[in-house]
């Protein structure tokens, strides 16, 4: 069993597609083991998305991440770090398959309506960002 991080971005909320998106994950067999709405403060996207920091894109993303609320969960289950990526789709939806969320729902390579931490070491550190052990509770 694994464990990986995953945020309805701002573009998801107010479209208010939480319970689609919840859906197609649940649907795939992920289980939700944590979850809660929550809005970033530029500094606390801007320490979210660290790993960027150098990048183009990075301003306009965490001012984007930071302009309305987002939902964070903790998905569970058989490879879910790998699977949540896989039905997240490509960051680009020009790019993504479909029937992919992104596919189905981004409006653009920004505004891509999900996050999913794409390692191992990516989820041990964003799973501890947004929960604290306690809050993490596996359905069986
Ligand atoms: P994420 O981290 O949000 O799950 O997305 P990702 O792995 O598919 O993409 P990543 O390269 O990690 O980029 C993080 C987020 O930054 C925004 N982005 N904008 N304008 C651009 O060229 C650009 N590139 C990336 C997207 O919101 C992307 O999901
Ligand atoms: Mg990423």
């Amino acid at each position: 069993m694994e464990r990986t991080l995953v945020m309805i971005k701002p573009d998801g909320v107010q479209r208010n597609l939480i319970g689609k998106v919840i859906s197609i994950f649940e649907e795939k067999g992920l289980r939700v083991v944590a979850l809660k709405k929550v809005k970033l403060s530029k500094e606390q996207a801007k320490q979210f998305y660290v790993v960027h920091k150098e990048r183009p894109f990075f301003e306009s993303l965490t001012d984007y991440m930071s302009s309305g609320p987002v939902v964070a969960m903790v998905l569970e289950g058989e490879q879910a770090i790998k699977r949540v990526r896989e039905i997240m789709g490509a960051t680009d939806p020009k790019e993504a398959q479909e029937g992919t969320i992104r596919k189905l729902f981004a409006i653009d390579k920004e505004k891509n309506t999900v996050h999913g931490s794409d390692s191992p070491e990516s989820a041990a550190k964003e799973i501890p960002f947004f929960f604290s052990e306690y809050e993490l509770l596996s359905a069986e």
